[in-house]
C-alpha cells in the first residue's frame, strides 16, 4: 500500500498567468528585449530540456551526476539530513542518488521538492513515494525567484539546488536569492549547490549550440509558449538561435535573433512588438563560476562553504555550505 504524496500549492490560481503577462510585457517593451528562462518549461520545453541533458555537447548533467554518484555518501555523512528539500526538482531524476545515500545513512525522513511545475512535481512525488516506502513526500508549488517558502521538516534539513540553476540569476538576483535562502535556514541546516565552472569558451558555447539543433528548438519553444498562452503570432522560423560567451560577465547568453524586420502581435496583452532585422531577444543567462566568486557570493549572504567536490575533469562543482 502506498500513501499518496501531499502537494502544497500556496499560489493563487492566476499567479502564473499574471506573472507571464507581466514578464512578457516588461521584457518585450524593454530595450534590449529580454525574457526570463523559466517560461521555457511547458511540457514540450521540459521534454526538449531532457533531450538537451543527453546531448554529447551538454556535459553539465553527466558531470553533476558523476559527482553525486561519487560523493553522495560523504554528503549524507556530513549533513545527516532528516529532510531533503530540493529547489527546482523537475523530474527528480538525479535526486535518487542523494535519497539512496541519505536512506542508507539512516537519517532521512522526508523529501520536500519545490518546483514551478505542478504536473512535474505531482508525477515525481508519486514516483518517489512508490520507490521509497516509508519516506514522507511533501511537494510545494512555488515561484522561488520571487519568494522562498522553505518547506518544514525534521531537522537538520539539506536544501539541494542542483543542475546549475543558480547560473540563471544575474548577480543582483543571485545575491537576493542566496540572502533569502540563508535567512530561511536554521543553524543545523545545510545547502548543496550544483554550479558549472568556467572553462574554454568553445566548450561552453557548444554546450548551448549543439550540432543537432536541440538547444535551438528548446530556445524557440519559448515563442510557441507565447503563441499558445498569449495568442501571439511568433514565427519561430523568423529567428536564429544564438549562444554567446560573455567574457566579462563569465556567462553564456542565449538569444533569438530576428532574421528580418517584422512585427509580432500579442492579442492577450493588446501589444504589437516590432523586431528590426538582426535585433535580439535575450532568453537566458547561464553563469559559469570560479570558486572565489562563488565563495564571495555565499559569504555575503551569510553562508560558509565547507566542502567542494568536482568531477575528474573539473568541469562542474557541487558545494556544501552552512549558515
Ligand atoms: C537548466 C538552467 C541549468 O543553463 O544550462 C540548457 C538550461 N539552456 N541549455 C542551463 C539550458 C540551454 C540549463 N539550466
Amino acid at each position: 500500500m502506498t500513501t499518496s504524496p501531499t502537494v502544497h500549492d500556496t499560489l493563487p490560481d492566476d499567479h502564473f498567468v499574471r506573472a507571464l503577462h507581466d514578464d512578457v510585457r516588461a521584457g518585450l517593451t524593454a530595450d534590449p528585449k529580454v525574457l526570463p528562462p523559466k517560461w521555457f518549461y511547458d511540457e514540450r520545453g521540459s521534454e526538449l530540456f531532457t533531450r538537451v541533458t543527453r546531448l554529447p555537447e551538454y556535459y553539465l548533467t553527466r558531470a553533476e551526476r558523476q559527482i553525486l554518484r561519487a560523493h553522495a555518501p560523504d554528503i549524507a555523512a556530513q549533513t545527516r539530513a532528516r529532510t531533503l528539500v530540493e529547489l527546482g526538482s523537475g523530474s527528480s531524476e538525479k535526486t535518487r542518488t542523494l535519497l539512496d545515500a541519505l536512506t542508507a545513512g539512516g537519517t532521512l525522513r522526508r523529501y520536500a521538492p519545490v518546483d514551478v511545475s505542478r504536473t512535474e512535481l505531482a508525477a515525481a512525488a508519486a514516483a518517489l513515494t512508490d520507490a521509497y516506502p516509508g519516506l514522507e513526500v511533501t511537494a510545494t508549488v512555488a515561484d522561488f525567484d520571487r519568494e522562498l517558502p522553505l518547506p518544514e521538516g525534521p531537522e537538520p534539513r539539506l536544501v539541494a539546488f542542483l543542475g546549475s540553476t543558480i547560473g540563471n540569476f544575474d548577480p543582483a538576483d543571485r545575491a537576493a536569492f542566496l540572502g533569502r535562502l540563508a535567512a530561511a535556514l536554521t543553524p543545523n541546516d545545510a545547502v548543496l549547490i550544483g554550479a558549472d565552472l568556467v572553462k574554454s569558451p568553445a566548450t561552453l558555447v557548444r554546450a548551448y549550440d549543439d550540432a543537432q539543433g536541440v538547444t535551438a528548438e528548446f530556445n524557440k519553444n519559448l515563442l510557441r509558449v507565447l503563441n499558445r498562452e498569449l495568442g501571439a503570432d511568433f514565427d519561430p522560423g523568423a529567428f536564429d538561435h544564438l549562444a554567446v560567451w560573455n567574457e566579462n560577465a563569465e556567462r553564456v547568453e542565449m538569444y533569438l535573433r530576428a532574421r528580418f524586420g517584422h512585427t509580432v502581435r500579442l492579442p492577450a496583452l493588446d501589444l504589437s512588438v516590432a523586431f528590426a532585422q538582426g535585433e535580439t531577444l535575450r532568453t537566458e543567462l547561464s553563469a559559469k563560476f570560479r570558486r572565489p566568486r562563488l565563495s564571495t557570493d555565499l559569504n555575503r549572504a551569510g553562508l560558509t562553504p565547507t566542502h567542494w567536490w568536482t568531477d575528474p575533469q573539473n568541469r562542474f562543482t557541487l558545494l556544501l555550505a552552512r549558515p
